[in-house]
């Protein structure tokens, strides 16, 4: 039987990555870990759920060996407009937390263990459009910076030490049960709900800051694959290129105005625009699709559509 620790657990990705290991695997053997944020009590309830530091070896080792886990998904990470607040605090958490993780992997016998690297692993001296899956990798902000370093980290413990380590860097992703916090693409999540909430929105982005970027279903569909491909077929064992659609603020605004007619959006860009200008525009994903099959399913009208659905259910709003 798998027995599963996800890290991270109550971040953007973990809140539905948990909940569908859950389902596949069953509820007792997908422990979640949170660093400090409690999660609703369905969330709790659904299975074992700690509150734990990633970045403390002694109580990551203790949990390993109390569940008798087998397999790790490391979600613990400080995001780009966070990291760039904090760099030290980003390079802690984000670097030491992933040493930590891949050394248990190695004195633990994990079998499996995911990490997510990103396209912030990219930089401004990167080709922007279609970007190749290798080429030059020269991040300007310290999440990006802790993404290349944890990939050559990830290769490094894979060819040294056999650690079954594999990775995908995601784009922006969209999720209609948990806000992100401190990213860079957060406008794209944030917009919905004040689309749905005050028919209004105020984008930190230009309006043309097109960006890669996917609908979580699509990004958890991603991860689970690569974690249950056949080891011989992940040729890549620093991060694979992950892409869905790349769309601009202007963009989903337009698709969100098709539903809420009276929707406005207007942009007053912040720091974070810095960010998105040094990251690509779009991502040649080819060799995912060739390596482990890898295909999405939303692009940004379906997404538009399924967000407002989930999300004006949820929250009571019609619209
Ligand atoms: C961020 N959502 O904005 C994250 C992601 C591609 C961006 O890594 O920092």
């Amino acid at each position: 039987m798998t027995r599963i620790l996800v890290t991270g657990a109550t971040g953007q990705i973990g809140m539905s990555l948990v909940p569908e290991l859950r389902r596949k695997h069953g509820n007792s053997n997908v422990i979640a870990i949170g660093h400090r944020k409690m999660p609703d009590e369905a969330f709790i309830n659904a299975g074992p759920f700690e509150i734990a530091d990633a970045t403390n070896k002694e109580a990551m080792a203790e949990i390993i060996n109390k569940y008798g886990i087998d397999t790790v998904y490391h979600l613990v990470s400080l995001l780009s407009a966070t990291g760039e607040k904090n760099p030290d605090l980003a390079w802690n958490v984000n670097m030491g937390g992933l040493k930590i993780m891949l050394d248990l992997a190695r004195e633990h016998g994990i079998k499996r263990i995911f990490w997510p690297s990103s396209i912030a692993a990219f930089g401004p001296t990167t080709p922007r459009d279609n970007t190749p899956q290798d080429t030059v990798l020269e991040p300007n902000t310290m999440y990006g910076v802790t993404k290349v370093a944890g990939e050559l980290m990830c290769n490094y413990y894979h060819k040294k030490y056999g650690v079954d380590v594999r990775s995908l860097r995601y784009p922006g992703i969209i999720s209609n049960n948990a806000l992100p916090g401190g990213g860079t693409t957060d406008y794209a999540v944030e917009i919905f709900y004040e689309a749905l909430k005050h028919q209004k929105y105020k984008c930190y982005l230009r309006d043309d800051s097109t960006l890669p970027m996917m609908y979580m279903s699509d990004a958890i569909k991603a991860t689970v694959d690569l974690m249950e491909s056949d080891p011989a077929s992940i040729k890549i064992r620093t991060s694979y290129n992950l892409a869905a659609v790349s769309f601009s603020p202007k963009e989903v605004a337009a698709e969100i105005k098709k539903h809420i007619h009276a929707f406005e959006c207007t942009y007053e860009p912040d720091f974070r625009q810095a960010i998105a200008d040094s990251w690509p525009r779009s991502i040649d994903d080819s060799r995912a699709r060739k390596d482990w099959g890898w295909k999405h399913t939303y692009d940004l009208k379906k997404m538009t559509q399924d967000m407002l659905e989930k999300l004006s259910a949820r929250l009571g709003l019609k619209y």
